[in-house]
């Protein structure tokens, strides 16, 4: 039977109530090897087995000891005591404080599955009970999904229209990209994947005689034997590299006035940017070599090549997930107005190959079914990144895309489907602003250090326990998933746990409208059947799909060309924007009056870069991008995730001649370190990084050496621990994780062991109870 996952679709054996292999599916060409670490990891000792609660909350009740989460023992609860518990917290800090004191923003990918999305099922139960403090936006992209309204339009609205690898393969000469197009994050993507077809595709392209340019400090983000030039830039740079090819394009008249006119608005101003008549400094190919330090020559060059071909651009989202992240993708826009190929079907911008398996597909952007989440009654959602802030701030003001905002005061905290100790920044700094909630309840699947944060663990089920269905926009399949084996321990689905609150708090009917799992699956479907006609899509009924065990959607009678009907005719398809066009100059954001983002695209230094005084202290530019072996922290513990440690710990590459000024070798453990925090980490070197640059992934599970300190040292290697929280700009207060200055030290003395996996010490209730 099919299951999917975010990382592939599998066919899953069962004998005898175990699950005996992990196949993949028959019609993915590329299936990642990441879904191997299922079958052991449902079952294994990581799991959470029942309901759990903090030694102290228990004991003391809400507020209790704080300062003790993640350090001090669980007790075993049966769900009738934990279910009751919550609900009455729930109560209490409704009528005490209102629903505005609950955060349940809840950020995190849960699973594929799309009724049992644990993000969605606990935002559509807070909405039953009155609401809750949400967020908007994602850490994938906080900057650009606030920029992209302004200038061009939503960014899921112009991602369902990327485009297609087969276009590419055609009509593309010449792919420039930015922060590159990695086989590592093409394995994954929301809501699932049925076809990896992104490294087939860059292969064809090759074969199609298309010329690779990879722009990122690692050059293995682009695979080699596709024949690419690598130019190893300075992290966070590329808006000064793009400047520097602006400038080269303006000067020597190799820009298209003509597309400028028609098609943008504002180049006027951002003309006198770049050449230097509005600030006195132009942005030649010279100055931006002193900063992003690739030679003038080779950018001028590369400006020449990118006019002279058909060209695509493309701008992972990794480079607006540091400070001024807006600045690439605005820049980036620019500087395909200024060559004037968007909407033709081999050049133009996308944004971007790479980050997820999907972009590039020749698929419709059909999304199946959406669970509702119904309305939130509380009107006061943070920008997703900047919860510490929240929690530290109660009543601060803060700017966010034109408005002045206030930080609520948070006295519960609900996640389910997400794990803030492994995506968020400056974990020090997030364990402190974690003692300020009297209440932090988690549905988990695992003992994470999400769990063992909390002070109510509520077990939920994964999906090889549970029916669901898995389908996302642009993806040609959508699977029926079906339960390969049954709850462990005594986990319960999401659904289920959310109902038996909602009915201890009297919203059962509007929670669960009074249906059960299976009818709501079916409901869905059909729902989603209904919507699929506009996309030309003829789905068979629910019986005929769950016995067929998927649908497969056939392609778009059209490969689809980004912008292709804004090009063809700009009058019938304006933009969304103020000015019906492309806006390099927007005067919606130049009236916000901010210094750090004003109204045309800009350099700005990030907050720490190589080129800033710190980097004497801190030389190095930690990398912490998306991991090869798992999904973010997902199945870290996994045999695919283990494999790939040394000494058990997560591998940092470093460039030869950093290692060795260090006295660094391959396979030693080292301290990598700022004034935020350090954590180990074992050791791999390689010419492929930059000189100045350490890479360390994302998604060890946080092992601090004294659990529940500030400051302790992390054993593992989770990044967090280092990087900057820091909102990008007062426009769109994304995360600026990639902006991060650290050094790095030989660790001498008796290695710690690793602990991440344990499950937390339990202690039998203590006489004292409530
Ligand atoms: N330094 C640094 N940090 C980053 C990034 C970076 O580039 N650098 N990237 C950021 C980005 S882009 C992202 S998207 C985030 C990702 O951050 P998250 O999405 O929070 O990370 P996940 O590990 O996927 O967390 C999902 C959690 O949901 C749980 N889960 C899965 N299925 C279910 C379910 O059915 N029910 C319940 N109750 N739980 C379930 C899993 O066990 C896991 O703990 O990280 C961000 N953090
Ligand atoms: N296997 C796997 N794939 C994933 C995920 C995962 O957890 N595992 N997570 C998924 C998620 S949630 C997201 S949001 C996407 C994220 O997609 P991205 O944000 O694009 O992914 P990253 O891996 O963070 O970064 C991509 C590359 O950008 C380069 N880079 C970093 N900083 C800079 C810079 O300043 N300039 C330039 N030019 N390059 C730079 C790095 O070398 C890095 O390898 O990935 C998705 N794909
Ligand atoms: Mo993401």
């Amino acid at each position: 039977m099919l299951t999917s996952t975010h990382w592939g679709v599998y066919d899953v054996t069962v004998e005898a109530g175990r699950i005996t292999r992990i196949a993949s599916f028959e019609r993915d060409p590329d299936p990642s090897p990441i879904g191997q670490s299922l079958a052991a990891a449902v079952t294994g000792p990581t799991r959470v087995r029942y309901p759990a609660v903090r030694k102290s909350y228990l004991e003391g009740g809400p507020g209790a000891a704080p300062e003790r989460r993640g350090a001090e023992p669980f007790v075993k609860v049966g769900w009738d005591e934990a279910l009751t518990l919550a609900a009455g917290e729930l109560k209490r800090v409704k009528t005490q404080f209102g629903n505005t004191s609950i955060f349940a923003g809840s950020y995190g990918w849960s699973s594929a599955g799309r009724f049992h999305h644990a993000q969605s099922q606990v935002h559509r139960f807070m909405n039953a009970i009155g609401g809750y403090v949400a967020h908007v936006g994602t850490y994938s992209l906080g900057a650009a999904r606030t920029l992209l309204p302004h200038i061009v339009m939503d960014m899921d609205a112009l991602r369902a229209q990327q485009t297609a690898w087969v276009q590419l393969e055609k009509h593309c000469q010449l792919l420039v990209a930015f922060g590159s197009i990695p086989g590592k994050n093409t394995q994954v993507n929301s809501g699932g994947i049925s076809q990896h077809e992104a490294r087939p595709a860059l292969k064809g392209l090759a074969g199609a005689g298309v010329r690779f340019v990879n722009v990122s400090p690692l050059r293995d983000d682009l695979d080699a034997a596709l024949g690419v030039e690598w130019m190893p830039l300075r992290p966070n740079t590329d808006t000064a590299f793009m400047l520097g090819l602006a400038h080269t394009l303006i000067a020597e008249g190799r820009h298209d006035p003509a597309f400028l006119e028609r098609y943008c608005e504002g180049f006027e101003p951002f003309r006198r940017y770049v050449m230097g008549e509005a600030d006195g400094v132009p942005k030649t190919a010279h100055w931006a070599a002193h900063i992003c330090d690739i030679p003038a020559d080779t950018i001028a060059a590369l400006a020449r090549r990118m006019a002279a071909n058909r060209t695509m651009i493309s701008v992972a989202w990794s480079l607006q997930r540091g400070d001024h992240g807006e600045q690439p993708y605005w820049m980036g826009i620019a500087l395909a107005c200024l060559l004037g190929q968007i909407g033709t079907p081999g050049g133009g911008i996308a944004l971007a190959y790479g980050p997820v398996g999907i972009e590039g597909a020749n698929a419709r952007p059909f999304s199946g079914p959406v669970l509702p989440q119904g309305q939130n009654a509380v009107k006061t959602p943070i920008p997703v990144a900047r919860i510490a802030d929240m929690l530290e701030n109660p009543g601060g003001r803060y700017e966010f895309n034109g408005r002045a905002c206030t930080y609520p005061d948070i006295r519960l905290i609900y996640w389910a489907g997400g794990n803030p100790f492994h995506h968020h920044q400056d974990l020090n700094r997030l364990i402190r602003a974690w003692r300020k909630p009297e209440t932090i309840i988690v549905n988990e699947q695992y003992w994470n250090p999400g769990a063992k944060m909390a002070d109510i663990v509520l077990p939920a089920t994964t999906m090889l326990e549970r029916d669901d269905i898995g389908s996302t926009s642009r993806d040609r399949f959508m699977i029926a998933m079906k339960r390969a084996i049954e709850p462990v321990g005594e986990a319960r689905d999401d659904y289920e746990i959310f109902s038996a609150l909602a009915e201890r708090l009297g919203a059962k009917e509007q929670f669960t409208e009074s249906r059960s799992a299976a009818v709501w699956l079916r409901h869905l479907y059909d729902e989603a059947r209904v919507r699929a006609r506009k996309f030309d899509l003829s789905l068979p009924g629910f019986e005929a799909f769950w016995a067929e065990g998927y649908v497969e959607m056939p392609p778009p009678d059209e490969p689809p060309v980004m912008l292709g009907a804004y090009r063809a005719d700009p009058g019938a398809n304006r933009l969304p924007t103020p000015s019906g066009k492309i806006e390099i100059f927007s005067s919606t954001i130049a009236s916000f009056g901010y210094d750090d983002c004003i109204g045309h695209p800009a350099w700005y230094e990030p907050a720490e870069w190589l080129g800033a005084p710190l980097a004497r202290r801190y030389p190095l530019h930690l990398i912490s991008h998306q991991p090869a072996t798992r999904l973010h922290s997902q199945y870290d513990q996994g045999s695919v995730s283990r494999a790939a440690k040394i000494r058990d710990r997560e591998a940092l590459t470093l460039h030869p001649q950093d290692a060795a000024a260090r006295g660094i070798k391959t396979g030693d453990v080292v301290r990598v370190f700022n004034d935020r925090g350090a954590c180990l980490a074992g050791v791999k070197i390689s010419d492929g990084v930059r000189q100045g640059v350490a890479v360390l992934p994302t998604g060890a599970w946080y092992d601090p050496l004294a659990p529940g300190e500030i400051g302790t040292l992390e054993k593992h290697g989770n990044p967090n621990v280092l990087t900057l929280d820091k909102g990008t700009s007062k426009l769109t207060q994304g995360c600026s994780a990639l902006t991060t200055l650290v050094e790095v030290e030989l660790f001498q003395g008796a290695l710690p062991s690793v602990t991440a996996f344990d499950a937390p010490q339990f202690v039998v209730r203590s006489a004292v109870v409530r």
